[in-house]
Order: structure tokens, then sequence, then C-alpha cells
């Protein structure tokens, strides 16, 4: 077993009460203003911010710190065509059918339907898989620790800083999304959470009404 090392923890930086509050008040004004897009602009947005954001999504803690994301960045026209076609047809069946009626009338505000335009549209498709175990050049596999919140939390990273470099986002889940291992030939370890589609968004797009509606903080947070 490897023995424990530490280092000093140099990089942190303690600001007066004052600045605290002035750069919680700024980071709030400026993650507020996020919001989840589905009509994108063809626009190509350099590859060089998006490697910068994706370094930032891979500081995000994880289980014993082993990292167990895979962040595949699409912009080849024909694999965005591919991911498209079978998420289409996923998404055909799942608003024909495989959806409950409660689930259906919970999205009704958003206005999604089976057409995934944007999927083709936008540059940029990351395909974000967690790993439930890493497999070492010898064959040795390693188990990872809370994949899927590790992952959820290296996601909400990457939307976090895409967002701060000018792009935004929409966090695709085609149900089931089985065939990104497919279409990205990612080996059998690796399953797909979220597909995340990346961009600028189209000119006077639009949202819809409802999801601009955040909880207030008495909802979502209780102090003891
Ligand atoms: N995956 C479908 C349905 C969908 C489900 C949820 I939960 C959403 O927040 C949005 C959509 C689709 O992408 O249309």
């Amino acid at each position: 077993m490897s023995q424990a090392e530490f280092i000093p923890h140099s990089a942190y930086v303690e600001y007066p009460v004052s600045e605290m509050r002035e750069r919680a008040d700024s980071f709030y004004e400026e993650i507020k203003r996020r919001r989840t897009i589905r009509e994108f602009s063809d626009r190509p947005v350099p590859r060089d911010i998006i490697e910068k954001c994706l370094l930032a999504a891979g500081t995000a803690p994880s289980g014993a710190n082993l990292q167990p994301w895979q962040f595949v960045v699409v912009s080849d026209p024909d694999i965005k065509r591919k991911i498209r076609d079978a998420a289409e047809e996923e998404e055909k069946e799942f608003y024909n059918g495989r959806a409950p009626e409660e689930w259906l009338e919970a999205l009704a505000p958003l206005g999604t339907d089976a057409n995934k335009e944007f999927l083709t549209i936008a540059p940029y498709l990351i395909a974000i898989f967690a790993k439930s175990y890493d497999e070492l050049p010898n064959g040795t596999r390693v188990k990872n620790y809370y994949v899927t919140e590790s992952v959820g939390l290296a996601a909400g990273m990457l939307i976090t800083a895409l967002h701060n470099a000018g792009m935004a986002s929409l966090t695709h889940t085609p149900s089931p999304m089985g065939f990104l291992n497919e279409v990205l030939e990612r080996p059998k370890n690796e399953r797909p959470l979220i597909l995340l589609v990346v961009g600028y968004p189209a000119e006077g797009a639009m949202i819809p009404k409802a999801a601009a509606e955040k909880k207030a903080l008495s909802e979502i947070a209780t102090f003891i």
C-alpha cells in the first residue's frame, strides 16, 4: 500500500470578509445569467477554449481522486450526424409512448420534442462518460468510487467554465444513450452520463420562460 505524503496548500488565498462578499455577489450575478439553450449557432469556437474548460472540469473533486471521467469532444460533422440520428430514434420512442404521461407533463413547459437539430448544428458535442473502473496498460482493473457523484461534479464545473468563457450549453440526456459507446467506440467500462451540447446561441435564441424561474433561497436551503 502506498503511504500518504503531504504538501503545503500554498495555492489557497484568503480574502478579507468584505471582498468575500463582493466575490460571492459577483459570481452569483454572473452564474445566474446561465441558461440551458436549445437553439445553437453553427459558429465555430476555438478548440483551445474548450480544452481550458475541460482542464477546469478535471479539477473537480472525485472519489479517492481517481477522476473517473472521460470527455469525448466531437466536432466531426459525420459523427455528429450519427449521434443525432441515434438520439432522435430514441427520442421518438420516448415522446411517442415510452415516457409516462406525468413525465411529458413535467416537460411540457420546456417545449421539447424528438427533433434534435442542435446535435448537428452546434460546433461541439461533449459526451461525458463515467468509468466504473480503469484498466492499467497491463490489464489490471482499478475500481473507482462514487463515480456518478464525481462525474456529476465535473460536469457541473464544465458547464460553469463554459458559461464563464462565454459559451452556452445544453445538458442533453437522450435515454437510453448506450448508442454513444458504439458511435464513439468507447470501451465497456465507460458509461455515458451526459451529452453536453456546446457553442454560441443562435441569433435571437429563445429560452422557455419556465426555465428562467429559479427557486428562492428559502426553498432550496435550510439553516439549523
Ligand atoms: N431526453 C428528452 C426528454 C427530456 C427529459 C428531461 I428530465 C429534460 O429536462 C429535458 C428533456 C429530450 O431531450 O427531449
